[in-house]
């Protein structure tokens, strides 16, 4: 089956997806997408995907965007596991997998970042501080969020959707060095996705050309 996934190495969104693969064991190709070259608003991407935006994925001919729709699809079709079967403790992973990809990465997405940058004088420290101001809000809001457990990962010692959202929100954290003192429970759970093969392989770095 032919999977391709057009994606931006240090796109997050992206990074999620190419854990949720990783975890499934799919092979796949990775056509980028150059964010940064604004290819996003190219005519080709729009029809992959009307939003302008990487993740898209399409998988044996279904194409796909959105990266939770994405790894719902994946999670439904692979048997991953990462919505656990109680309803209570699938309702916590989603609030905390959506304090991450509907509350803080969207509002540090780039076009939403460069509009405001737009509208100020001077960039610096604007950026920096927006960056740091949302990213660790919603970090914050995880941390209230999570349980004690025993486990490594975020409800347990198995993967679930609310860990593919928080470790590449928690890269983002390190790139605009945000302090990481008050989120010991993201900060725990990062070490345990770096430690495992699905997520290190999808890093910005174990992917960048
Ligand atoms: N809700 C979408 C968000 C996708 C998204 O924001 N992608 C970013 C990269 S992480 C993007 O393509 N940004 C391009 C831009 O802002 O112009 C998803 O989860 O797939």
């Amino acid at each position: 089956m032919d999977v391709v996934l057009w994606d931006y190495w240090r796109s997050s969104a992206s990074y999620r997806v190419r854990i949720a693969l990783n975890l499934a064991g799919i092979a796949y190709r990775t056509v980028p997408v150059d964010l940064l070259a604004g290819e996003q608003g190219s005519a080709a991407h729009s029809v992959r995907n009307p939003q302008g935006f990487v993740p898209v994925l399409d998988i044996g001919g279904l194409r796909l965007t959105q990266s939770l729709a994405i790894i719902e699809y994946l999670n439904e079709t692979q048997g991953l596991g990462l919505l656990p079967g109680d309803a209570a403790t699938r309702a916590l992973v989603r609030q905390i997998s959506y304090v991450i990809a509907m509350d803080t990465h969207p509002i540090c997405n780039p076009s939403v970042v460069e509009q405001v940058i737009a509208l100020v004088v001077q960039a610096e420290p604007v950026r920096t501080d927006w960056m740091r101001h949302f990213i660790l809000r919603g970090l914050r809001a995880c941390e209230a969020l999570l349980p004690e457990t025993d486990g490594y990962f975020s409800i347990g010692a198995h993967p679930s959707l609310a860990d593919i959202c928080i470790a590449p929100q928690l890269y983002n954290a390190g790139r605009w060095l945000v302090p990481f003192d008050d989120i010991p429970k993201p900060t725990r759970i990062g070490a345990a996705c770096a430690a495992h093969p699905a997520f290190s392989a999808a890093i910005p770095e174990a992917v960048k050309d």
